[in-house]
């Protein structure tokens, strides 16, 4: 039971059988339970809709009564988004709460589930926590739940279950209301009143109901601008995983004649966003720096931004935002939980991952719908296309060709061995290799806290700032799955419009060449090129 990147995920099935979710819920209860007991308090509960969504909140909502909890907050239908559950725990001043997901993972009676605990800042619950809840999971004999019917989670109402109060809220209202702080809407309506359009594909999870009512019945946008606009509980049996990949209707889409203006997608919990400008893929480390560029356009940036932070892997586009700002830039491990210090103590305002996952200090968790709207802000703003404003960018700052390439399910043991001969293989090939500047094991020192946070990833670093990061995922259920990070700056704006693959190309053969990717996998290419 151990929590990985972002919680505990495991398959359904694994979840189902014995009680093993109410282990784990018990393990997290234990381990965050402050020494005066939970009377008083209140949590959070809600989850992406995917199936045993509805299972496990009945009997979260049990053994949050029986262990002593006041009241929970629970969504409609089970439904919150990840960054809608950071809201609404931080503006009911919630102890903390428990969000159900397994984001991008498929699925289904066959697929994943995820669950984590987010504490009283909104935000995923620090290593510190995630270390205290594994221990717990070692030793724990016992649950406490209650015995009483399940709530009907259909309708908003109040409840009461043994000595807690059980609120079902809507789902969207408080986003919903946040959004608007921070977005000029009446403007955002005016550009859509102008004829733009919009293609956001909800990829029949979390963020439809969500979109609808934001996009399409506030801002006015086109009945329609929300494809795939109802959660199932199977997605549709396909993977809520927003990239070019699993969204490839939207991307060819975007690529067609008679494209919309912007294209953006979002994954199974609403955290994730993509964005592809008519004719244009904007890859996520380069939407980050664009946003970082541009935020202040939108109000609740207005007065700029403190600094930015991007985890170790994404690339270094935001780094020369962040220079030419005069702002700092900090680099910290892969998942959200390294940027809720940096947040709660006001270092930086703006966040992002390689991953599709970009974010601010209006919530501690990275947030899809959000990223849209800051795009649509821009947009708005400046009155231009989201392919001029890219190469606009580029032209100022340079371009990092960026890629990942994902090998997913291999051998666990073979995967673990390769990451673990890296650095003789370095050794050994030495000669034959460029210049190196540096090459290690990354590791973190949060600068509010001084935790300490290693082997996050192994990172070869070149003389002229080339990079290749290797990383197993913590996200993954079955075998392990490799990420291989690839980048290069690219300073000639004569030479900003190569295929990212070709422009890439030798530092791809070199990162197979260094690690033995293929013979070690017997997999003759990635399952995902992002
Ligand atoms: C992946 C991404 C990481 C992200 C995490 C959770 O983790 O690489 O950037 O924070 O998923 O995202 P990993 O360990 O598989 O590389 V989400 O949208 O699944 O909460
Ligand atoms: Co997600």
């Amino acid at each position: 039971m151990k929590p990985g990147t972002s919680g505990l995920r495991k398959r359904v099935t694994e979840f189902q059988a014995g009680h093993y979710l109410a282990n784990f819920v018990q393990s997290v209860f234990d381990a965050v339970r402050p020494g005066e007991g939970f009377g008083g308090l209140t949590l959070v509960v809600g989850g992406d809709g995917r199936y045993f969504n509805d299972t496990a909140i009945q009997l979260v909502l049990k053994m949050a009564a029986a262990n002593g909890f006041a009241r929970v907050l629970v969504g409609q239908h089970g439904i919150l988004s990840t960054p809608a559950a950071s809201n609404v725990i931080r503006k009911h001043q919630a102890f903390g709460g428990l969000i159900l997901s397994a984001s991008h993972n498929a699925g289904g009676p066959e697929g994943d589930f995820g669950i984590k605990f987010n504490g009283d800042n909104g935000g995923p619950a620090p290593e510190k926590i995630t270390d205290a809840i594994y221990a717990r999971t070692q030793v724990i004999n016992e649950y406490l739940t209650t015995d009483a019917p399940d709530i009907d989670l259909a309708i908003i109402a109040k409840h009461q279950l043994g000595g807690m109060q059980v609120e079902v809220i809507d789902s969207v209202a408080d986003y919903l209301e946040l959004m608007k702080s921070l977005f000029d809407f009446p403007a955002l309506k005016a550009l859509f009143a102008g004829g733009f359009r919009l293609a956001f594909d909800a990829m029949h999870a979390v963020t439809g109901p969500y979109a609808h009512a934001i996009f399409e019945q506030e801002l006015g946008a086109a009945p329609g601008t929300v494809m795939n606009g109802t959660p199932l509980t199977d997605f549709g049996g396909e993977h809520p995983d927003p990239n070019l990949v699993h969204a490839h209707k939207l991307h060819a889409l975007m690529m067609g004649k008679d494209a919309p203006d912007l294209g953006a997608a979002s994954d199974g919990d609403g955290d994730r966003n993509l964005i592809i400008g008519r004719g244009l893929f904007i890859p996520p480390s380069d939407s980050l720096a664009m946003l970082a560029a541009n935020a202040h356009l939108a109000p609740a940036y207005a007065a700029g931004i403190a600094g930015v932070a991007r985890s170790m892997p994404t690339s270094g586009a935001v780094d020369r935002v962040a220079q030419k700002l005069g702002v700092p830039c900090f680099e910290t491990p892969t998942g959200w939980k390294f940027f809720g210090n940096l947040l709660d103590a006001g270092r930086i305002t703006l966040c992002g991952e390689e991953s599709a996952g970009t974010g601010s200090n209006h919530v501690r968790e990275k947030d899809g719908v959000w990223a849209v709207l800051l795009w649509l802000s821009i947009l708005a703003a400046r009155k231009q296309s989201a392919l001029q404003i890219a190469h606009e960018h580029w032209a100022t700052y340079g371009r990092n060709y960026y890629t990942r390439h994902d090998y997913e399910e291999i051998d666990s043991a073979a995967a673990k061995q390769l990451m673990a001969d890296l650095g003789t293989q370095l050794v050994t090939l030495k000669g034959e290799l460029p210049k190196l500047k540096l090459a290690d094991d990354f590791s973190y020192t949060d600068p509010v806290d001084g935790s300490v946070s290693s082997h996050q990833g192994l990172r070869i670093v070149f003389e002229d700032g080339s990079r290749i990061v290797y990383r197993l995922s913590g996200t993954g259920t079955t075998g392990s799955t490799l990420r291989v990070y690839i980048e290069r700056y690219e300073p000639d704006p004569a030479r900003h419009e190569l295929d990212t693959q070709i422009a890439l190309g030798d530092l791809i053969q070199l990162a197979d060449r260094i690690a033995g990717i293929r013979e070690r996998t017997g997999r003759e290419k990635p399952d995902v090129i992002t």
